[in-house]
């Protein structure tokens, strides 16, 4: 288990005490602790329980946010690999950030979402034909997921939250110990304004060029995985731009971290494929060509639901 230093223990004190609180908190909780029940209680049942954090984190520039500095992320991975998650019977906890891909939804029309329905009388409404499917498909598959219990949306937007959100599953799934997974597809920003030093009103234009200066975020993967949920399984992403540092950076990241693999993509092969970095060695995941319908989280998640079961019987042993 990775231990962390004094210093870095300091830092992310004084990132979380100088954070504005979250302000629907007490909430959160409890729809936490109730989600925890339902699945991973002896009445309710033993499930696994994996927080999948999808979507990228804000960092407001002015504490009334008018602006901001945004970290890509269409949320699609996080959404896919919900819905194989929960095919794979597990519940989800999903992290997302507010207006990202949804799971269920991925093959809705966003743009314009409107065009999928048509009036054909000025009493009913109804789903146009070339439509009907994929709608159908995701109200049946999102309602079963949410009648069942199994999947827990919660939304945030800006690191802030995010952090804190984090923190609050962590928490709540430590007595879930080896049946829980972190799978943290979020794109988190690695700089921020801090609360304090940060403006409160909107920033004057007209006065020439903005200098602005971010401090470091402090890395939570370490604190998560030394304190936070040290028992649980835990899946980190690495995402670059160079394919010649991908491999290099994901080991290095896996050696610091000690996390149990790292997901090592590249901005534009992405949705092709991935290379899952661990101390048993690289896995290349591709998606399946032959198949028109196939996305590289149907294999992917296949293998991290696998390396799961291993860790769970190496853990009862
Ligand atoms: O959300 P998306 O499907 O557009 O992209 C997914 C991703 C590239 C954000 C994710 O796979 C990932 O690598 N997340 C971690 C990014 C990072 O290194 O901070």
């Amino acid at each position: 288990m990775s231990s962390i230093s004094g210093l870095v223990e300091d830092e992310i004190s004084s990132f979380f005490e100088s954070s504005p609180p979250l302000k629907n908190n007490e909430e959160i909780v409890a729809k936490l602790n109730q989600f925890i029940e339902l699945n991973h209680s002896c009445e309710g049942g033993k499930r696994r329980i994996v927080c999948v954090t999808s979507g990228g984190t804000t960092v407001p520039l002015e504490q009334r946010c008018v602006r901001y500095i945004d970290n890509f992320s269409s949320g699609n991975r996080g959404a896919a690999s919900t819905e194989n998650f929960v095919k794979a019977g597990y519940a989800v906890i999903f992290l997302y950030r507010r207006g990202t891909c949804q799971p269920y939804c991925r093959y809705l029309p966003d743009d314009p979402f409107l065009e999928c329905f048509e009036f054909p009388d000025a009493k009913n409404i109804q789903v146009h034909g070339s439509h009907s499917e994929a709608v159908k498909m995701a109200v049946m598959d999102q309602q079963a997921a949410v009648a069942e219990g199994r999947l827990l949306k919660l939304p945030f937007s800006t690191i802030y939250e995010y952090l804190q959100m984090l923190r609050l599953i962590a928490t709540v799934l430590k007595d879930v110990g080896p049946c829980s997974m972190f799978y943290l597809a979020a794109a988190v920003s690695d700089f921020y304004v801090p609360w304090k030093s940060m403006t409160e009103h909107k920033i004057e234009s007209g006065s020439g060029p903005l200098d602005i200066r971010l401090a470091q975020v402090p890395k939570m993967l370490s604190i998560l995985r030394s304190n936070w949920a040290p028992k649980a399984f835990c899946i980190s992403f690495k995402l670059e731009t160079d394919s010649k540092i991908l491999i290099e950076k994901a080991t290095k990241a896996l050696q610091k971290y000690k996390v149990h693999a790292v997901v090592a993509n590249e901005l534009l092969t992405r949705k092709e494929e991935v290379v899952v970095v661990s101390s048993s060695g690289n896995v290349v995941v591709r998606r399946d060509n032959n198949k028109p319908e196939s996305i590289v989280e149907d294999n992917l998640i296949r293998l991290i639901v696998d390396r799961h079961s291993t860790y769970i019987k190496e853990s009862h042993t």
